[in-house]
């Protein structure tokens, strides 16, 4: 059994009165740790913490010192790979050969990217004229914003939390971090990687805990915080944004979205059912760029379904450490239920079930899991909520569409606009579709290929704000223009 402490001004420290709550394993419901509940005190110690460290020698350091220790991070984390590799499995039921590709070396590289752009950033300078013509230069000073709250979701935890903490440290900012209630591991990790490289104590501080009456809604509250970037929930991200507003804090939020791929009958079909397979289905579903709407174009639509279905069905579900497994359990057992609950809808509403639908009988100790089966639907409309609604499950509907206006209506059709992929061989098509798309992220003929240079946010509910390479340092940093008289 692990305990799982906060991460507090370089130490690991239990909650005041040892509270605490469990941490079962998604794989088959055992109980695998007790995780540290932070109450107001223990959120009030970090930011104090935080606050002081501004001030301490991390304050002092120049932007080459702190994107070298930074890099170190990055380092030590690739070191530490299968520690944070089990860890992360553990908390999550992914398997490994899912989070040894993506989660673990996003981790470092994040720290890496992020400490490479500020090392190359520069501001913009603009030399004006004035009457007795001599000018003035105007130039740009960033300096960090101060404590930065980050909360983070349970899908990619050490991925999404270093995208946060890479850039908000590169800036010079200090943190008060909070992973999921569901997946502690890997932040407490950091914490250990912070202290193994000489990260001044303070710079970066955890605390565990929920949202609601927890340490989430302690941190968010929390007066000494002066900006909070949140990826979760787009209702949580409301609750948050009400918080930030006492005080005027700014935010930067990436929420949820309701994923459409639109697949041209001249596209390439093997990889076209290939990339939607991954696009629906990794990490079971449950990653926010996932595609849960499918928009096919007719002449291909038979055959796409059911090369999709039978590429489903082949899907192996299995322990993260059994090499043949590619498909883990969702996060909880609380979370099957919600997805579950879509699985009945879907009936109720009237759709075809291609495949899926179900608990699958997993037998081998795994009875206790949060297992589901991918799921395949189609014959529902645009208005059906099966249709509109995020399930964040590995399921997706399929419909036809004729046009390239209609495909691009249905796209838009949606209270979401985090991400798209536009699948077709016809490259004028492809780019047009994919700029007239209402979407953060469109990928052409591919899905989640990241360049850690690019803007990465979602349009309407999906978000608010842009993060990645240059683009956080809006959020990140306080930007003074300074105008010199010459
Ligand atoms: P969630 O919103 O339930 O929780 C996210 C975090 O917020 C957790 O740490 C939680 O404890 C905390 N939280 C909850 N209520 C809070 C409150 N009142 N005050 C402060 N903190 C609070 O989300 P989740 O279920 O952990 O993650 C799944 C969701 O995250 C999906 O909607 C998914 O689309 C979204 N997501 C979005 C992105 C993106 O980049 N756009 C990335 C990953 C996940
Ligand atoms: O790739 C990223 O930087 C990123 N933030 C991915 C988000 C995935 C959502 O689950």
């Amino acid at each position: 059994m692990s305990e799982f402490k906060h991460f507090i001004n370089g130490e690991f420290v239990d909650s005041a009165g040892g509270r605490a709550f469990e941490n079962r394993d998604p794989v088959d419901g055992s109980l695998i740790g007790s995780i540290h509940e932070a109450g107001e005190p223990e959120v009030d110690a970090a930011v104090v913490a935080a606050r002081a460290a501004l001030k301490g020698p991390w304050g002092r350091l120049g932007q080459a010192e702190r994107s070298a220790l930074l890099n170190r991070v990055a380092d030590r984390i690739e070191v530490r790979f299968d520690d944070f590799l089990a860890a992360e499995c553990r908390d999550t039921g992914k398997p490994r050969s899912l989070a040894s590709k993506i989660d673990i070396p996003r981790g470092a590289a994040n720290f890496r990217a992020f400490a490479d752009v500020m090392t190359r950033h520069a501001e913009e300078t603009f030399r004006m004229d004035t009457p007795d013509g001599r000018g003035a230069l105007n130039y740009g000073q960033r300096s960090p914003k101060g404590v930065i709250a980050v909360i983070c979701p349970w899908n990619l935890p050490l991925l999404l939390m270093t995208f946060k903490v890479g850039p908000a440290l590169a800036c010079g900012n200090t943190v008060v971090a909070k992973p999921s209630e569901e997946t502690p591991a890997t932040a407490t990790l950091l914490g250990e990687v912070m202290n193994e490289c000489g990260v001044p104590p303070g710079v970066f501080n955890v605390v565990h805990g929920f949202g609601p009456d927890s340490a989430g809604e302690y941190l968010t509250r929390h007066r000494d915080i002066d900006a909070m970037t949140f990826t979760g929930e787009t209702k949580t991200g409301e609750v948050i944004m009400r918080a930030a507003s006492v005080g005027l804090r700014n935010i930067s939020m990436e929420c949820g979205g309701k994923n459409p791929a639109l697949i041209f009958a001249d596209c390439d079909v093997d990889k076209a059912v290939e990339g939607t397979l991954r696009s629906v289905f990794t990490n079971t579903g449950q990653v926010c760029l996932c595609t849960e709407r499918v928009y096919v174009q007719r002449p291909l639509f038979d055959e796409f379904v059911d090369r999709l279905a039978r590429g489903a069905a082949k899907l192996k579900p299995g322990r993260p450490e059994n090499e043949a497994a590619d498909f883990g359990p969702l996060i909880s057992l609380g979370h099957r239920e919600k997805v579950l609950g879509y699985y009945e809808l879907a009936r109720m509403e009237g759709a075809e079930v291609v495949t899926g639908g179900d608990i699958p009988d997993m037998g081998d100790g795994l009875e206790g899991g949060a297992w589901i089966e991918p799921t395949i639907w189609t014959g529902l409309s645009n208005d059906a909520r099966t249709v509109r609604e995020e399930i964040f499950g590995p399921c997706c509907h399929v419909q036809p569409f004729d046009e390239e206006q209609e495909a691009i209506a249905l796209a838009n059709d949606s209270d979401y606009g985090l991400a798209a992929a536009v699948w077709g061989e016809n490259s004028s098509q492809t780019t047009r579709v994919a700029e007239a798309l209402e979407v953060g992220i469109a990928w052409v003929n591919t899905w989640f290929l990241r360049d850690l240079r690019t803007a990465f946010g979602g349009a309407k509910q999906s978000g608010i704000g842009r993060e990645g390479g240059v683009h956080g340092l809006e959020f990140y940093t306080e930007l003074k223009n300074i105008c010199v008289k010459l």
